[in-house]
């Protein structure tokens, strides 16, 4: 029952109307005072970042240590366009692909921009000018086949002109992928241009995971808690065979901008953004499967949500209910959770094992052991907006700014 209808050549499921009566006015973005507003704009609502006005509340029972191990983020690419993402592919230990939010992605060669952008579907994208509010549409991921040295698939994430998020296959030839091998696997119709999600990735089973969000705005949500809709969902399909459905794996989601896997043990981390007062890490270990539901809208953080009619009073559904690993407040501003990634790289012996996450308005980056949950260690501030992280093809970490840099995490 938890499979998707498919039609023709891709699986398309269409959206729930959103309810009249649940829309709330439109608060301001995040809560900050022009004219700090002014450059966070764009950055703040492309994670989908709620809104203002509620009283911040105290970091919950988790204690933030600082970091010892002295981590640095040091720039190794600037004066890129809206750069959303970074991505690796199996075998290619020297190669780094920039993913712009404007829908070119282009080539790091040890180290060096190439020239030629290795895709280009700005014509097929909704992209937002620079500094535009509704900043969240755009090619927003990417992710390449673990058989990418052989069979060239790999996959892209983005909104299309019409504002639907659309998850489509591509071949590369010769370093440089074929325009003309465009196959869409996944279309999720949406009502408004916020809460896009955006990440791909292959699980250890070798299935697509692709992360869905509520379809946006400050407003309730129920989608995200009913089976028969692909909004606020974890969703995964065979992207080579997209019409055998679409499954859900977790639900009671908002906006999981990124979500990872550990290369190592195939756990599962989402990060879920927060509506008004809680930003959630979500960590689900390979060890415990099945399907799992993660709150929203029923609860944000460990609270419930209430708003002012059509909230749910409790969770609902099959899924087994999840609490988040770790959450964090807003110190009456803006905040919109950065999920990253378990590092499993060998540079950093200090950070081996250790979940990676930031914020996105801050640009504050701290870790967490799943195994010592209540102990957050903060890494390191990087003194911009933090868009995403990325992992090479060796397991480092990279660190993705909107405003145009992409930093390599080094000790
Ligand atoms: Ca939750």
């Amino acid at each position: 029952m938890w499979h998707s209808g498919a039609r023709g050549g891709g699986t398309r499921v269409r959206v729930r109307s959103t309810r009249e009566s649940n829309r709330r006015k439109v608060p301001s973005i995040c809560g900050l005072r022009w004219p700090l507003l002014v450059s966070l704009v764009a950055a703040a609502a492309l994670a989908g970042c709620g809104g203002d006005g509620v009283e911040s509340h105290p970091t919950p029972s988790a204690s933030t240590v600082e970091s010892d191990a002295g981590l640095r983020a040091v720039e190794i690419a600037s004066g890129l366009d809206r750069p959303v993402y970074v991505a690796s592919a199996p075998g290619e230990p020297d190669r780094l692909y920039a993913v712009g939010q404007a829908g070119v992605i282009q080539v790091l060669d040890h180290g060096e921009l190439q020239g030629e952008p290795f895709l280009d579907i700005s014509d097929l994208t909704t992209t937002s000018p620079k500094g535009e509010l509704a900043a969240e549409q755009g090619l927003l991921s990417m992710v390449f086949a673990p058989d990418y040295a052989t069979s060239g698939r790999f996959y892209v994430d983005y909104t299309d002109r019409q504002g639907h998020v659309n998850v489509v296959e591509y071949r590369a030839r010769e370093g440089r992928a074929d325009p003309d091998s465009a196959r869409r696997v996944l279309l999720v119709e949406k009502s408004s241009p916020t809460h896009n999600g955006g990440q791909l990735h292959f699980g250890p089973g070798g299935d697509l995971y692709v992360g869905i969000g509520d379809d946006g705005g400050s407003r309730v949500h129920p989608q995200s808690l009913e089976a028969g809709d692909l909004l606020g969902k974890l969703l995964r399909l065979d992207a080579e065979d997209p019409d055998a459905g679409v499954r859900v794996v977790a639900y009671g989601l908002r906006n999981p901008w990124r979500f990872s896997f550990d290369r190592e043990t195939g756990d599962l981390w989402i990060a879920d953004v927060g509506s008004l007062t809680w930003e959630e890490v979500n960590y689900l270990p390979r060890s415990d499967p099945g399907l799992k539901n993660l709150g929203w809208d029923a609860y944000e953080g460990h609270e419930a949500f209430v708003w002012d009619e059509g909230s749910h009073d409790e969770p609902e559904g099959p899924g087994e209910l999840v609490w988040p690993i770790a959450v964090y407040g807003r110190d009456g501003g803006c905040a919109a959770v950065i999920g990253g990634y378990a590092y499993r790289g060998e540079e950093i012996p200090a950070a081996r094992g250790r979940y990676f996450y930031g914020d996105f308005c801050t640009g504050q980056v701290w870790s967490i052991d799943p195994a010592e949950p209540e102990r957050v260690r903060h890494e390191l501030e990087l003194g911009t907006t933090l868009a995403s992280f990325g992992e090479d093809s060796a397991g480092e970490l990279y660190l993705v700014s909107r405003t145009g840099s992409i930093f390599r995490l080094s000790d």
